[in-house]
């Protein structure tokens, strides 16, 4: 392991996993780095985990809290609920074990917006944070934190928890330093200042997260690899929704609708996003700019083309190669990338300000454009809102994109109801599927219907117009007509009998 912890101070902290993971108490609610595969702790809870093993066999309870930033890896999360050492969990997640835990009701899961969690947390909504525990890519001789590949809540856990445990990584390239602009100072709201970003470029923080030094119990060397997943390659049908979204701006470009440059864009998780980015390497648009959560794939492709020139984050969300990329090329990278605290890549005064591009993954909608984007059938969580609702509730132009059918057709994602709601209607500017642009801008509920029987498969729009129409004629008003003895009936059936066929 290379030495990266240059400061005397810390260098007396060092100790091994176990021993760190021993200072770990029962009912500690745990502050953790780590979003979307980046940046997490990954020796601390494999030993933390093992430990609730060994206590459990011997028949001593022992369960914690654990806060991050939105999703980690099997090191983090798997680990530690596979040992059923969690109790709550909050925000985002997307790890199997722990959904699994969540579905049976063995894990308490709170889905929270990620640019709320912090200020939550700061405010004491949900008790002390007993314990942080960090990842780093250096430890500076005069103390200085180099944070990895993730910022997150890092900053936020740093000032509000009790004890700090760090592991430092030094598999993460030592080239990030100077990628990351932490914002300080943040206290409880309210805040007495503005977040002063104008530009997705804009640094107005530092490079260095910050703690009291006193705090550090424990610090803990490491080499693992960020385990980042490979994307699966391009299918026709992501590939579609991704153009008829370009397309779409294109002509929003010349109608007069769509500055030039087009203003900052925010893609969501998986193959559409990835499809867009694709997408935009090869079409008109130059000088883009992105304000987002995660750095992917298509947007280190998109700075090597020169057509993306700045691209604000809080996290990296790369395939193994592509990882690699970015650690043997950190030093050119952070010139265009800036990492950040997430309660400053997410806010809403920010996202609005920059007139941001929002375009998201979903579950479902319904006819009048309200999305599902964490719930399967009304009660199974998926992954989680992660920060889609910061965004979506702030920016300019608000997209979601999904398949039209789910599970080989058995499922429509264009529904009379959704099951559950995580973006209103108000929020919900266009719905993007293979089939096409379902525009609900300016337009009532009424008028949003065949907007959106347009973009369902075929096999479902005779359903969701029949639907309807025996809405308007049981609906006890006219603004947003539904049957309600119907409106879930789609979710039922498929629960029944494995379609939402009739
Ligand atoms: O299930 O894994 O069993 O095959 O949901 O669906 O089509 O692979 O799409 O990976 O883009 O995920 C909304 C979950 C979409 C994601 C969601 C099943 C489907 C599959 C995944 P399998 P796909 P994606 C920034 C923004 C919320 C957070 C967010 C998400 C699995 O986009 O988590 O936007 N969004 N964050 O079969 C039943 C349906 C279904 C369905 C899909 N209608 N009914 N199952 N599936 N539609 C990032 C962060 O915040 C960190």
């Amino acid at each position: 392991m290379g030495n990266r912890i240059h400061n005397a101070a810390y260098q007396s902290k060092v100790m091994s996993a176990e021993d760190a993971a021993a200072l770990v108490n029962d009912g500690d609610m745990i502050g953790v780095s780590g979003f979307t595969g980046s940046g997490y702790p990954k020796a601390v809870p494999i030993a933390l985990a093992a430990r609730a093993k060994a206590l459990h066999a011997a028949g001593t309870p022992f369960r914690v809290s654990l806060s991050t930033g939105a999703s980690t890896a099997p090191e983090l999360d798997g680990e530690l609920a596979d040992a059923n050492a969690v109790n709550f969990r909050t925000p985002y997640q997307s790890d199997p074990e722990t959904r699994k835990k969540i579905n049976t009701g063995e894990i308490q899961y709170a889905d929270i917006h990620l640019s709320h969690i912090a200020p939550q947390f700061r405010n004491g909504f949900h008790g002390r944070m007993n314990l942080a525990i960090i990842e780093l890519t250096a430890i500076k001789a005069d103390g200085s934190l180099v944070p990895s590949s993730s910022i997150g809540n890092n900053q936020a856990w740093l000032d509000i928890a009790d004890k700090v445990i760090f592991e430092v990584n030094s598999w993460q390239s030592e080239d990030l330093e100077g990628m990351h602009d932490i914002l300080g100072g943040i206290k409880q709201v309210p805040l007495d200042f503005a977040i002063p970003i104008y530009h997705s470029g804009d640094r107005p923080g530092s490079k260095y997260l910050t703690v009291d030094p006193a705090k550090v119990i424990a610090v803990v060397e490491n080499d693992t690899p960020d385990r980042n997943s490979p994307f699966k390659p391009l299918d026709d049908v992501s590939k579609s929704i991704a153009g008829h979204l370009l397309d779409f701006l294109d002509l929003e470009e010349k109608a007069g609708r769509l500055p030039n440059p087009m203003p900052a864009m925010q893609s969501g998780v998986g193959n559409v996003a990835n499809a867009v980015l694709a997408g935009l390497l090869h079409g008109q648009f130059e000088n883009l700019t992105s304000y987002t959560e995660v750095i992917q794939d298509g947007m280190v492709d998109l700075i090597d083309a020169g057509k993306l020139e700045v691209a604000s984050a809080t996290a990296f969300s790369l395939s193994p190669e592509y990882a690699a990329k970015m650690n043997d090329n950190a030093k050119f990278y952070r010139e265009k990338i800036i990492l950040r605290n997430q309660e400053v890549s997410n806010n809403p005064e920010v996202i609005r300000r920059l007139g941001v591009i929002a375009m998201n993954g979903m579950i479902e909608a319904d006819l009048y454009g309200n999305v599902n984007s964490t719930h399967i059938m009304g009660s199974r969580m998926q992954n989680g809102i992660g920060g889609s609702g910061d965004f979506a509730r702030n920016a300019a132009l608000t997209v979601f994109v999904s398949p039209s059918v789910a599970k080989g057709g058995a499922i429509s994602a264009i529904v009379p109801m959704v099951s559950h709601v995580d973006h209103t209607e108000h929020d919900t500017d266009l719905v993007i599927t293979e089939y096409g642009v379902a525009d609900l801008r300016g337009k009532s509920p009424r008028q949003r219907v065949s907007e959106m029987i347009k973009v369902a498969h075929p096999d479902y729009r005779a359903m969701l117009q029949d639907y309807y129409d025996v809405a308007v004629k049981v609906a006890n008003g006219q603004h947003t007509p539904h049957d309600l003895s119907q409106a879930l009936s789609w979710h039922q059936r498929m629960l029944s009998t494995g379609t939402m066929k009739a």
